[in-house]
């Protein structure tokens, strides 16, 4: 049977801002994910630039970095078999428009830009986003219950 592995979330500010983090971890945990790791961070500029910048070029940039930093953000480590593609499944399409229905994009997205989540969208993408959260100890004392 194959391993679990793991993918990095992010409840945006804007979904922070609106006080639908308990409500997004209920979908996450009802989804069968495990939690490894949590935090609520407030990003910088230069964070959030650093972690948006493959999107450097992109007309959005600088709203999606102002929107990043506007608040706090919820960040995790979910563990779950296949969890890149799970995960994203589980939030929809980029626009909430274009979102299936009961996806968290979906239910509680404002805009594609305001849209509720992250997702990484590959297992090594995953391995350097979580490394830009949490540190190397932090994952080692942490367990998801699954
Ligand atoms: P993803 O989050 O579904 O992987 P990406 O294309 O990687 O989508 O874009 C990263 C983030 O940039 C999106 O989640 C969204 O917040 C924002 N974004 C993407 N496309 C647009 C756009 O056309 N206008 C405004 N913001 C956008
Ligand atoms: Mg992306």
């Amino acid at each position: 049977m194959a391993s679990s592995s793991r993918t990095l979330a992010l409840i945006k500010p804007d979904a922070v801002s609106r006080n639908l983090t308990g409500r997004i971890i209920d979908h996450i945990l009802g989804a069968g994910f495990g939690i490894v790791a949590l935090k609520q961070i407030h990003l910088g500029s230069e964070q959030a630039q650093a972690f948006y910048a493959v999107h450097r070029e992109r007309p959005f940039y600088d709203s999606l970095v102002e929107f990043m930093t506007s608040g706090p953000t919820v960040a995790l480590v979910l563990e779950k078999q296949g969890a890149v593609p799970a995960w994203r499944d589980a939030m929809g399409a980029t626009n909430p428009e274009e979102a299936a229905d009961g996806t968290i994009r979906k239910l509680f997205g404002e805009s594609v830009e305001r849209n509720c989540s992250h997702g990484s969208d590959s297992d090594e993408n995953a391995a350097l986003e979580i490394g830009f959260f949490f540190s190397t100890e932090e994952l080692l004392r942490s367990r998801s219950p699954g």
